[in-house]
């Protein structure tokens, strides 16, 4: 049986071109900035982003706690949205390395209100922390892949620059919002100060993020990314499957856009299965459980044994992306096991829930 994966984008194979590129690249010493690789990529990444400078992480996670840690310092604020991976996913890492407390504030898929941004923003009080940084999200992975509209974006990094704070965008996904609005990625981050974007995901390299940003505050992260253990020496191997990545891989990911529509229309039609069909609007479909006799990890696990593994992200509610290794006829297919394993109902193993 073929596995159609589903968990993640981060789940895609390197191309034979990548595999290729990385075979033949020109490496050197990343550490001394001698790596034409590493630098090429982190050129043509600050030019399409339409930013001075930018520096090629190991992860996207040490990409934005990079970032969080090169525009703060310990004791600071920095306003999350409540469901950002920042803050959801990344263990912690605010407090435990850049020693700032966050300030959650509620979204709506993503969005904060600016004016409660502004609100939130801290006054100068001997009593309270310095408000050092607003982050945001784009795409935003928790509401299952929806856009940050651009004038919410906009919004939030007025107020943020009118009190002096800096606004880092987690652009995982970023490429993917361009793609779907069809608008220059470089207009999408035009408003904020440093933005992290991955090549691991859906541009299918195997390893590596971005981070973009002016030329001062790159200088201060690349610190920063030695710091964390992240000066890597030929990464040249690493980086050329991202040059690949960003000149080829951009425009196709149209394709598991329209993979997703197609699956959450077809999966919006099983029964006990429900789709908010608003909220697909790129490579994610977000599916809630109406049928009671699973839930968000027993339905994870039966369909992992059926060849359809997908991730769960609440009690009742488990979370499908597609991506570059997922084809159109693999929708269908993977449609089938789904109906079929609701069909069939838990077995006594996949019934085994920890909200049980
Ligand atoms: N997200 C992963 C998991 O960590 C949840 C996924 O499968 O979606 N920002 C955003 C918005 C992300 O979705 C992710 C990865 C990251 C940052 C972190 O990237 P990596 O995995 O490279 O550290």
């Amino acid at each position: 049986m073929k596995i159609i994966d589903l968990r993640s984008d981060t789940v895609t194979l390197p191309t034979p071109e990548m595999r290729r590129a990385m075979f033949e690249a020109e490496v050197g010493d990343d550490v001394y900035g001698e790596d034409p690789t590493v630098n090429q990529l982190e050129a043509e990444a600050a030019a399409m982003l339409g930013k001075e400078a930018a520096l090629f992480v190991p992860t996207g996670t040490q990409g934005n706690q990079i970032a969080i840690m090169t525009h703060t310092t310990r004791g600071d604020e920095v306003i999350v949205e409540a469901e950002s991976h920042v803050f959801y996913y990344e263990v912690g890492g605010i407090a435990a390395l850049s020693g700032c407390q966050t300030r959650p504030l509620p979204g709506v898929r993503g969005a904060m209100d600016p004016e409660r941004v502004s609100a939130a923003i801290r006054l100068d009080n001997i009593h309270y922390p310095r408000t050092a940084l607003v982050c945001v999200e784009n795409t935003h992975n928790r509401s299952g892949g929806c856009i940050v509209p651009q004038a919410n974006i906009e919004a939030v990094a007025e107020v943020a620059h009118s009190r002096g704070v800096p606004v880092h965008m987690d652009g995982a996904r970023v490429f993917n919002a361009a793609v779907a609005q069809q608008r220059p990625v470089a207009e999408l981050v035009a408003p904020v100060d440093s933005v992290m974007f991955c090549l691991s995901k859906g541009l299918g390299a195997p390893v590596g993020s971005m981070l973009v940003g002016s030329r001062d505050f790159i200088a201060k992260a690349r610190r920063n990314r030695k710091l964390l253990g992240g000066g890597m020496r030929q990464a040249g191997i690493l980086a050329a499957a991202g040059l690949v990545a960003l000149r080829t891989m951009v425009d196709r990911l149209a394709e598991d856009h329209e993979n997703a529509r197609r699956l959450a229309i077809a999966l919006g039609a099983i029964e006990g299965l429900q789709v908010e069909r608003e909220t697909v609007q790129t490579n994610m479909v977000l599916v809630d459980i109406r049928d009671p006799r699973w839930d968000g990890p027993s339905l994870m696990a039966a369909m992992g044994e059926a060849g359809v593994p997908c991730n769960d992200v609440g009690p009742r509610r488990i979370r499908l992306v597609t991506h570059k290794d997922i084809a159109a006829a693999d929708v269908p297919v993977a449609v089938e096991r789904i109906a079929a394993v609701l069909k069939a109902g838990p077995t006594a193993a996949s019934a085994r829930s920890v909200y049980a």
